[in-house]
């Protein structure tokens, strides 16, 4: 037993009973999305967890315990401005634990909770990566070294656009971290469906992503990324985006945002500059997210 982990009785009860579980990280909900949009979307991303078959698990830390499956109210609680939840990724919990601190988890930082909690797959938004002029700053995320020794099945719709996608996908590569589409053979761009660089592999259902990654953790410590690109209905418009971005960096350079600053201020400034557009799309791409995550969780309980 891990004494700073508090795993909810139907996320335990699930993992007991051989049922599907879904990691869901806190940081997109707390520091990536504006209020009230963010609890709505914490919310909708539960049910589709459930609605696939599976048990969704949000984790967080409150009062200074790792928290997997926080209740609605924990989760509301941490993402009141006036809590000033800390943004935790997997080094920061051993310091931020048996303080009384509240805090928000990256997908790093959830990767560790549910690997010590026994949860195989987990959904997010759009990873981490290598940041544009990283040759500089050395600002990668901790986010790809926590996929390269994690056994888990990541869902995401690539990585933040805001990123050097390219350098990324190079050290995904090294990290040993395998990806593929989801019906796709294009990398997706997070608001965007397709990222301008294309893939090696591709599955074409849930079931097929459950057997490969089934195979894949046999002989790597590593973890699998399920690449799900946004619904094409849902993606920001290609030359908003590139305004939108110009913008954002732009802001981020004004406002001199460094370290774990540097994500968030971008979010924020591209959903000021878009009017709203790219909360939508941040939204409709991490239900579906989610919504895949649990149906792959459901068919690797069923393997
Ligand atoms: N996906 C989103 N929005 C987010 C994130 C993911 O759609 O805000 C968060 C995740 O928690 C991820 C973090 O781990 O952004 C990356 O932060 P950084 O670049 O500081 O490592
Ligand atoms: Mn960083």
């Amino acid at each position: 037993m891990n004494p700073w982990l508090d795993v909810r009785d139907e996320v335990a009860d699930a993992l007991k009973s051989g049922r599907g579980v879904v990691a869901l990280e806190s940081t997109i909900v707390v520091h990536g999305l504006p209020e009230p949009t963010n609890l709505e979307v914490a919310r909708a991303c539960e049910d589709a967890v459930r609605e696939a078959g599976a048990v969704p698990a949000t984790v967080g830390v409150v009062d200074g315990r790792v928290v997997v499956g926080l209740t609605p109210s924990e989760l509301a609680h941490l993402a009141d401005p006036s809590t000033k939840a800390a943004k935790l990724s997997s080094r920061d919990l051993g310091l931020a634990l048996g303080r009384g601190a509240h805090g928000a988890t990256t997908v790093a930082g959830t990767l560790a909770a549910a690997r010590a909690a026994g949860i195989a797959v987990m959904a997010t938004g759009g990873l981490g990566g290598v940041h544009r002029g990283a040759t500089s700053t050395y600002d990668e995320s901790a986010d790809l070294t926590a996929l390269s020794k994690t056994s888990a099945l990541v869902v995401a719709s690539g990585v933040k656009s805001i990123l050097d996608i390219g350098a990324t996908l190079e050290r995904l590569d090294t990290l040993g971290v395998a990806v593929a589409g989801y019906r796709t053979s294009r990398f997706p761009g997070f608001y965007l469906a397709d990222s301008g660089f294309a893939l090696d592999w591709r599955v074409e259902s849930a079931e097929d992503a459950a057997r490969a990654f089934v195979a894949h953790r046999a002989f790597n410590a590593s973890a699998m990324l399920l690449a799900n690109p946004i619904a094409l209905a849902s993606a920001l418009d290609e030359s908003l985006h590139a305004a939108a971005l110009a913008a954002a960096f732009a802001e981020a350079e004004r406002v001199g945002a460094s370290g774990k600053e540097v994500t968030p201020v971008l979010l924020a400034e591209f959903a000021r500059f878009s009017a709203g557009a790219s909360v939508a799309a941040n939204r409709d791409l991490v239900v579906a997210n989610a919504g895949l995550a649990g149906d792959v969780a459901a068919r690797l309980a069923a393997q």
